[in-house]
């Protein structure tokens, strides 16, 4: 048997996938094979039905905190396109909507720069006066992080406060993809991998049942994604309240990733979907989300492991239209859905956000269009179970014989986990007791074998946690390690270590003269290249690039310069002559990446970076910044440098960060003052220049000057 063969194998008897077999499967696998195998895994769930929903969405605005730079839909404040609707206007957007018999309301929108938690608190309470039937299901992982955090609360404090507004379930959007490094290129500011899945394992401990998503085909790799998939995967064991998956296609329209991402064919979202069905084996429900696929691709994706198609949205959603999706204006008919459904050979069914089935006639005509409301039942914490045990059997004689055996089994495992607890904890008193403490090896300079016969003959493991290009180092040396050298730990324990990549990674530097340094900066970081210095020349362009240069030679849209990720290009940007000073922002509590990336976009460049002594190598991903060598706030010179100086303390930290907040202040009322005087100077000029003018001035203005204090001829 091929190996295949014994995947599939073990995938129809219900066996999970490992990362491992999931990637054969993905590289190797015939499409045809995938789809039979997500189809066979769907049917345990959902036998031949598929679910919609009667929904629209809200999105109370598209300024955002971020910049994410596979974002189409993100306006700055000054934009002629931005949208900033009050809780007032979405109430009377949502009632304008009261006939339409929609049972669920989904709201997203950008994290504004300047509301907390308590905005979106009356966001909620507004739209549930407005439509007290139907669900509120509101504000991804990310927007809820951003303004929680605003809004000075923790995460359950922030929940708790919306829950009691009216939220019922949140969205599954902001998950991107989990792993760092890609994280760090495609949307370096907002939450990280982990603050967004502990906000969902709150959400899911205080019974807020949430979705999942994945932003898929951009720069990310098939084993990326199967990372993003197990993690999910994990927590759905851990928590248990996903109740669907949405992979979401990158469109690469309108955004800076699209100077360096193209989109995926078909294929790959048939193959993403399909794998996401068969390793996703804990979440009970894939969505073909259509109004980012299409509705042809949706409809082929229901062959593919998908069993839910979304809603029928109303042409309320503007996130993929501006990104280039092809439905502009996104809405789908009851009859749509039905023939889509059989046209894949399957039943329409309609549900609620909680995947309650709605009866057809009960509030809900599946063969009119538009209905009135109708009751939508509020979440419940179900935990999620393993699709392949969903099925219900209604026979009460067998329903109390499973019971029975349920109980022996479950007193089985006690007894099980007793005795494993024994054996565990007697073998670490042993461990500890008996001092058989293993001194951890000294592994700089070793090659990575090395350091692990080495860390073998002395009872230990290493793991790699990281790898970097350090030039003059040969491929595979250890040049960090955690714990270090010399230090007594348990028998067993792993040290972590990072190696000497073999190679840079090179890639084509982006063109990016003529974009607006905003729109630069983007394109660089999503290629992994830095600004290394931003030179300002007076120019009628003003904030436009107007060469790039990489090791002094010029950048042309032919020259097709390839350079190592991590190193930088030389910007001259045009400024105008009547203003040419920058605001210095806050960089006190940034890691680096955004440090560096707030200073550019403010036309500022990055001057020393030092990370404090005792922060090694390893720990530098963790450290931010504590002192910044221009004060946050101060107007100076564009173009001019700031020195970082980075820690992992987080007490150093934030006793930064209140002082910068106060001198911010002073610096303020400073600027005014400075401010006030310039006026009061040039209106005596003004004024001296027209009493000069008015004596028919025997002497001309132009003999005039002013040394700060008086006028002299
Ligand atoms: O987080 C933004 C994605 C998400 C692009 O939970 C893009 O049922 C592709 O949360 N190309 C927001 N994707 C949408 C969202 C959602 C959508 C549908 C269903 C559900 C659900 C949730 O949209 C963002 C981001 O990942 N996105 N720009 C783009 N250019
Ligand atoms: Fe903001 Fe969301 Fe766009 Fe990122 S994707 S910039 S978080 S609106």
């Amino acid at each position: 048997m091929t190996n295949i063969d014994n995947i599939c194998s073990s995938l129809l008897r219900g066996e999970r996938l490992s990362a491992g077999d999931a990637l054969v499967l993905w590289r190797e696998a015939p499409l045809w094979l995938l789809g039979e195998l997500a189809c066979v895994a769907k049917r345990r769930v959902s036998g031949n039905k598929v679910y919609y929903n009667r929904n629209f969405h809200i999105e109370p605005t598209n300024q955002c905190a971020f910049s994410c730079r596979f974002c189409s839909y993100r306006r700055s404040a000054d934009s002629p396109e931005m949208w900033d609707h009050t809780p007032e206007e979405i109430e009377e957007e949502v009632r304008s909507r009261a006939g339409s018999g929609a049972g669920e309301v989904h709201i997203v929108g950008g994290a504004h720069p300047d509301r907390g938690v308590e905005y979106l608190a009356e966001i909620i309470r507004r739209v549930r006066k407005a439509m007290p039937q139907a669900t509120v299901k509101a504000f991804t992982a990310v927007e809820l992080h951003y303004a929680i955090n605003k809004s000075g609360m923790t995460v359950p404090e922030g929940l708790k406060m919306l829950r009691q507004a009216g939220l019922d379930a949140i969205p599954g959007g902001g998950a991107e993809i989990f792993d760092e490094e890609i994280r760090r290129r495609i949307c370096p500011e907002k939450c990280s991998a982990d603050e967004w899945l502990a906000i969902h394992a709150e959400a899911h401990k205080m019974g807020i049942r949430t979705n999942a998503t994945m932003l898929y085909g951009h720069i990310e790799s098939i084993e990326q994604r199967i990372d993003h998939l197990v993690r999910l995967r994990e927590q759905q064991d851990a928590t248990g309240g996903f109740d669907a998956f949405v992979p979401l296609k990158y469109r690469s329209s309108g955004n800076a990733l699209g100077e360096v991402a193209g989109e995926v064919p078909v294929t790959d979202d048939l193959r993403t979907l399909a794998m996401s069905r068969l390793i996703l084996d804990n979440i009970p429900h894939i969505k073909a989300y259509w109004v980012m696929y299409g509705k042809r691709i949706a409809e082929m994706a229901l062959a593919f492991g998908a069993d839910d198609i979304d809603g029928t949205i109303d042409d309320s959603t503007k996130i993929y239209s501006m990104a280039g999706a092809e439905e502009q204006h996104p809405t789908l008919t009851l009859s749509e859905i039905e023939r889509m459904a059989a046209n894949a050979g399957l039943q329409a069914v309609e549900r609620d956000t909680f995947y309650n089935e709605i009866e057809p006639g009960n509030g809900m005509n599946a063969n009119s269009e538009t209905n009135g409301p109708r009751t939508t039942q509020r979440p419940v914490h179900k935990p999620v179970q393993r699709p392949a045990s969903k099925s219900k059997n209604k026979n009460p004689k067998t329903v109390s014989q499973g019971c029975l055996l349920t109980l022996k089994h479950l007193c089985c495992i006690a007894a099980v986990l007793a005795l494993l607890f024994v054996v565990v904890y007697f073998s670490m008193q042993w461990g500890t007791r008996h001092g058989s403490r293993r001194t951890v090896p000294d592994f700089i300079g070793m090659t990575f074998d090395g350091a692990v016969r080495a860390a073998g003959e002395n009872g230990l493991e290493v793991e790699v946690s990281d790898s970097l290009y350090v030039s003059g180092y040969a491929g595979g040396i250890v040049l960090e390690q955690l714990p270090e050298g010399g230090v007594e730990v348990k028998p067993g324990r792993t040290i972590y270590v990072t190696i000497n990549a073999f190679n840079q990674k090179i890639v084509k530097i982006p063109y990016v003269a003529e974009r607006t340094l905003r729109q630069a900066k983007s394109m660089l970081e999503a290629a992994g290249i830095e600004i290394a210095y931003i030179e300002y020349v007076n120019d009628i362009a003003h904030n436009y690039v107007l060469a790039e240069y990489y090791n002094g030679m010029p950048v042309t849209p032919e020259s097709n310069v390839e350079g190592a990720i991590g190193t930088g290009v030389t910007l001259r940007v045009g400024m105008d002559e009547n203003n040419r000073t920058a605001s210095v922002p806050k960089l006190v509590g940034l890691p680096l990446p955004r440090a560096k990336s707030l200073l550019w976009e403010n036309g500022l460049n990055v001057d020393n970076v030092t990370y404090e002594a005792g922060v090694s190598r390893a720990e530098r991903s963790n450290a931010r910044v504590w002192f910044q060598s221009l004060d946050y706030g101060r107007r100076v010179g564009l173009g001019s440098k700031v020195s970082l100086k980075l820690t992992t303390d987080d007490e150093k930290i934030a006793s930064s960060s209140s002082s910068s907040e106060s001198m911010v202040v002073s610096i303020r009322e400073e600027q005014e003052r400075e401010e006030a005087i310039r006026r009061m100077v040039a209106d005596s000029v003004a004024r001296a220049e027209a009493e000069l003018r008015d004596a028919e001035g025997e002497d001309s203005v132009d003999d005039f000057f002013y040394n700060g204090d008086n006028f002299f001829m």
